[in-house]
């Protein structure tokens, strides 16, 4: 068996007898109530559904397996020149809970390569698409087209034992990590570059590749994809593309169509989509004062008029985050670092100064400070990548990562088919 597999089994088959003796013990035991705001309000805050791979402190930020941002980039083992953390690394360590050595690292790597080939049936889904094809309608379409490739349902139709479900979970989930760069480059190139593709180059890592196949070579640009694909992984299970995933999943759905359905909650707007929608944004704003370099003064009046018109400002707020979002903070450092005195990362700062008073004096937001998608744009667009209606299909790559991991926790652990209570207006009157 693979190393990291039977690692994982090891740690599954241990947590699963310990759940199993915890809910004897302790089953009836209360974690929470329920409001009738939570009922009517998205389900905010409410404790449902066990997610072992990432946990989000409302002011901390994100953890990963109790790791924070800066610690994981500080730890993680790191891309040729030393400088940001392989997402490789930040599977095994979501996977299995401990931080990989490099040699750890390599061997996911190798792995992925050898298991990035993508059936040529997907390449002929997408190019039945109109080329307009939003590219995330594009991501969705060509990761549910690569299901017939499933280990899982193809067990299942077999007659496979409930207590393995975990194996081919985790063969489809491999399966399916290694071959989203392919799929994700082959949309940018269909959708941007008429089509013209680049092989991918096996002997790179997984972000080197693909920011090889998206055709920006550049170290930095590596560097930027290995940073991105790290940061945007995982941010527990409550999030609409987690919780999706999940709740496809428990229907013994496989990984490819679980993480296709999750896909499609992360393409909208107030989710993944924010990343598209603050460089649009931004670009309006800069062509309607005529200037690359707004003063503060010209963003407030924007941001003004923005909400005015009855529209969010995207890239700010948050169901759970209270506090600017470190993952808002890495990208900051990485500008800081790589690109500073950047135009559009400038302005990008500026908004960071103007927003949140603003939105704070609105007296209903909850969350007056950026999220990961406030920043993301401005670093692809100094590298180039212009086209901003791909930039949630990157967002979904990295996404795949912890989804599918806590997937393989969720057969390994055999979580039941999700199945919450709903009520109606007429049912909550008559308990008032
Ligand atoms: N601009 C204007 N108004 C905002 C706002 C923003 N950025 N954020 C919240 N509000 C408003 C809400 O629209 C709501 O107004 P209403 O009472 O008139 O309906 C009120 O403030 C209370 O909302 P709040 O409880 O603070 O926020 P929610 O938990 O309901 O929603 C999101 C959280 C993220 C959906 C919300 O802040 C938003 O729409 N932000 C802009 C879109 C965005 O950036 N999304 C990306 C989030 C994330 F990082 C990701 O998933 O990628």
């Amino acid at each position: 068996m693979d190393p990291l597999k039977q690692k994982f089994s090891e740690k599954a088959t241990a947590l699963r007898s310990e759940i199993k003796a915890m809910l004897k013990e302790h089953g009836d035991k209360r974690f929470d109530e329920v409001t009738l705001k939570q009922i009517y309000g998205g389900a905010r805050g409410i404790k449902s559904m066990v997610w072992e791979t990432s946990q989000l402190d409302a002011l901390e930020g994100i953890r990963f397996r109790g790791y924070s941002i800066p610690q994981l980039r500080e730890q993680l083992p790191k891309g040729p020149d030393g400088k940001e953390p392989r997402p490789e690394g930040l599977f095994w360590l979501m996977l299995v809970g401990e931080v990989p050595t490099d040699e750890e690292v390599q061997w996911v790597t190798e792995q992925w390569a050898s298991r990035s080939e993508v059936p040529e049936h997907t390449f002929k889904a997408l190019d039945a698409l109109p080329v307009d094809t939003h590219p995330m309608t594009q991501f969705t379409v060509a990761i549910a087209s690569m299901q017939s490739e499933s280990e899982f349902a193809r067990r299942y139709d077999e007659g496979i034992s409930k207590n393995d479900y975990w194996d081919p979970t985790y063969e489809d989930t491999m399966n399916l990590v290694a071959r989203l760069p392919r799929v994700a480059a082959y949309i940018y190139r269909r959708t941007f570059h008429n089509g013209d593709h680049i092989a991918p180059d096996k002997s790179l890592d997984w972000s080197g590749n693909f920011a090889h196949m998206l055709g920006k070579d550049s170290a930095d640009f590596q560097n930027l994809m290995r940073l991105y694909l790290t940061i945007h992984a995982d941010h527990e299970g409550g999030n609409a593309s987690a919780h999706t995933t999940h709740l496809v999943g428990s229907t013994l759905s496989d990984a490819y169509l679980s993480l296709s359905a999750g896909m499609n909650a992360l393409a909208g707007p107030l989710h993944g989509l924010a990343n598209q929608e603050v460089i649009k944004w931004i670009f309006n704003m800069l062509e309607s004062l005529g200037t690359q370099r707004p003063t503060k003064e010209q963003i407030a009046k924007y941001v003004e008029d923005t909400l005015a018109s009855g529209q969010v400002i995207p890239g700010y707020g948050h169901a759970v985050l209270r506090k600017p979002d470190p993952r808002f903070m890495a990208q900051k450092r990485f500008a800081e670092e790589y690109i500073k005195g950047d135009d559009v990362v400038e302005v990008v700062w500026k908004i960071f100064d103007v927003v949140p008073p603003i939105l704070q004096s609105l007296g209903k937001v909850k969350n007056p400070w950026p999220n990961v998608d406030a920043h993301s744009g401005a670093l692809l667009v100094h590298y180039g990548l212009k086209e901003y209606s791909y930039y949630t299909v990157l967002f979904g790559v990295s996404r795949a990562l912890g989804v599918l991991a806590a997937l393989c926790w969720s057969r390994a652990l055999g979580f039941p088919l999700e199945r919450p209570k709903s009520v109606t207006t007429e049912w909550v009157k008559a308990q008032l």
